[in-house]
């Protein structure tokens, strides 16, 4: 057994590392419009974007000329990277690009009339990326849309009128560290003509000035979205966090300095298997491969895929930002246009089930995903059937409560419904109404009652108890412990408070002997708890893996499990002899 030190030497270590964040964010505040801002001020402040559920993202910028081709050649990235992989100088990038842009077939109208035709509530489009160009009338740099290119309209402008319009919130993306035209930006290490100035100076010159005019002449400013956070003095940060001040009400995302949260939490191209705790987030996600228009992406996502991403993210509690990348022309190609279309006839009926709904309270569904909607002193599921039953019988396993109606989005055609131990059982047609995702309605009358996902016995007997199953008791977030991925992997970690412990609910259909294997990794010297089963407890210390990534697999030891039916098991720090471990599972192996 090896020597145990005090729980607390790691603790501190993983305590502190969690500090950077809050730090910064209290930096964020002092600097910011909503420094004195309440909890209820602030859920208000956000609640239009957290009923919203969906938007569009928009990348475009001169890069588009060429579609991401320069000299015959294509790099491999994005297109809006393009100037940066070939490692274009300045004036080749200016007479190649910024000379010839010229979208004339551009409507800003019939743009955003696509966005709200697709379901979208929120437009964010590039109004400067990381080449430096400004597709706005910029008041400080001549390197702009209007005073640079043959098109000479401000396009920020007209899409901002034509949001404004329509009622659909608009916001900017502003590249604000990445500036591979302004000789103090960061990132062009290639153009050896530029003359060096510093970031501040570049901050100074034409960031701050630019964000404070988008934030000024284009009327209200939903969302300011930050990119590519890089370190840079507390003076550059302070006088950029400071412009969102100008647009009470803006909402920022995550990404202006390293470790400033903004308002939300930004993924990038995938979906989060658990939705993060506590943080409202956005998955940005291209419709196609690249962000900006490139000539030789047909790698469009399906919209069987977007349809379900949207529901995917909305049972998470999260909202999808779906990129679009506008040609050179100024339009969509065909096959985005279609798939927003079809997003749009699908959202026409289910809409109800994305806009205003948080995310699901079922654990893990075999046939779909769940969305939840609160309604007087009762709820409303919503349940998105990806994979129709052959059976006809649908189960929302653990769910206990009264079923006041159960009804088809699509024609409101009445469903039956029966209680088993297992949940409830929804009685369907034999053809689903959508062959991508068909919306079941359930009302339930009075407050929700749901028993935590039962892990079922595999064919041997065995029960496998995975960390995103597990209830974490972590007193609603105040101790330390929840579900984090490591290599897509779920596992319970930060663990570092002894007061929290976790438990699983299964199914036992064979009583006896079980064997307990733990995939777990344990940082540094030896971690003591207790494994708490009806019938028999037992203290268990786990040494050392070598790391918080050093997954193992470790006997728990053999317990006993008399009787069949429901049951729980429990893993409990010692206190005292506790050190953070990360656990991926349990398996009950019947011996
Ligand atoms: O480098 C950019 C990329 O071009 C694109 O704008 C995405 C969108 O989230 N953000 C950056 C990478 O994180």
């Amino acid at each position: 057994m090896a020597v145990m030190r005090k729980a607390g030497v790691t603790c501190c270590v993983i305590f502190f590392a969690l500090l950077g964040p809050m730090l910064w964010a209290e930096q964020a505040g002092m600097a910011g419009s909503q420094s004195q801002e309440t909890a209820e001020q602030r859920s208000e402040r956000l609640q239009w974007w957290n009923a919203a559920r969906f938007g569009m993202f928009v990348h475009w910028g001169v890069y588009s000329v060429t579609g991401g081709e320069y000299k015959g050649k294509m790099p491999t990235n994005s297109a809006e990277w393009m100037m940066n992989k070939a490692r274009i100088p300045i004036a080749d990038y200016k007479t190649e690009n910024v000379d010839k842009f010229n979208p004339t077939e551009f409507d800003a109208k019939a743009f955003v009339e696509l966005a709200k035709e697709a379901g979208m509530k929120y437009l964010v489009i590039t109004a400067k990326h990381h080449d430096g160009f400004a597709m706005f009338h910029s008041k400080c740099s001549p390197y702009n849309v209007v005073d640079a290119t043959p098109f000479g309209r401000d396009i920020m402008k007209e899409l901002a009128d034509a949001c404004a319009e329509q009622g659909i919130r608009f916001g900017f993306y502003y590249s604000q560290c990445q500036d591979w035209h302004h000789p103090g930006g960061m990132g062009n290490s290639w153009d050896k003509t530029i003359e060096r100035v510093s970031f501040d100076e570049y901050v100074r010159e034409k960031a701050v000035p630019e964000a404070k005019q988008l934030l000024t002449d284009y009327g209200p400013i939903s969302i300011f979205w930050w990119d590519t956070p890089r370190e840079m003095s507390k003076e550059a940060f302070e006088s950029l966090h400071g412009v969102t001040a100008l647009q009470p009400g803006i909402i920022t995302n995550d990404r202006l300095g390293k470790n400033s949260p903004g308002d939300y939490k930004t993924f990038e191209r995938n979906i989060p298997r658990l939705a993060p705790a506590g943080q409202d987030w956005e998955v940005c996600m291209p419709i196609s491969g690249s962000w900006g228009y490139k000539k030789s992406d047909t790698n469009f996502k399906s919209a069987s895929t977007l349809i379900r991403n949207l529901a995917d993210i909305a049972s998470k509690g999260g909202n999808y930002l779906l990129n679009v990348s506008p040609t050179g022309e100024g339009t969509l190609l065909p096959e985005a246009v279609d798939r927003l279309k079809a997003i749009g006839r699908w959202m026409k009926t289910n809409s109800e089930s994305i806009y205003g709904t948080t995310a699901s309270p079922l654990g893990r569904l075999a046939w779909g995903r769940c969305t939840k909607k609160e309604v007087g002193d009762g709820t409303i599921l919503y349940l998105h059937v990806f994979d129709w039953p052959e059976d006809g019988e649908l189960l929302v396993p653990g769910l206990k409560s009264q079923i006041e109606q159960a009804y088809l989005m699509a024609d409101s055609t009445a469903l039956e419904t029966r209680r088993q131990d297992s949940g409830i059982v929804v009685a369907l047609p034999a053809r689903a109404p959508d062959s991508i995702n068909s919306v079941v309605v359930l009302k339930v009358r009075g407050a929700l009652d749901i028993e935590a996902g039962l892990a079922m016995p595999n064919e041997e007997g065995s029960l496998v108890l995975s960390a995103d199953v597990a209830y974490i008791h972590n007193n609603e977030g105040a101790d330390q412990a929840r579900v984090q991925h490591q290599e897509d992997t779920p596992n319970i970690g930060y663990w570092t408070d002894e007061n929290a412990w976790v438990e699983w609910s299964f199914q036992v259909d064979r009583p006896g002997q079980y064997e307990i294997i733990a995939e777990l990794a344990v940082e540094q010297d030896s971690s003591r708890f207790l494994v708490d089963l009806p019938d028999q407890q037992g203290l268990v210390e786990v040494a050392s893996t070598g790391g918080y990534g050093n997954y193992v697999h470790r006997s728990l030891g053999k317990f006993s499990i008399d009787k069949a039916g429901k049951c729980s098991l429990r893993i409990k720090p010692d206190k005292g002899h506790w050190q953070p471990i990360n656990l991926r599972k349990l398996v009950l192996k019947k011996q």
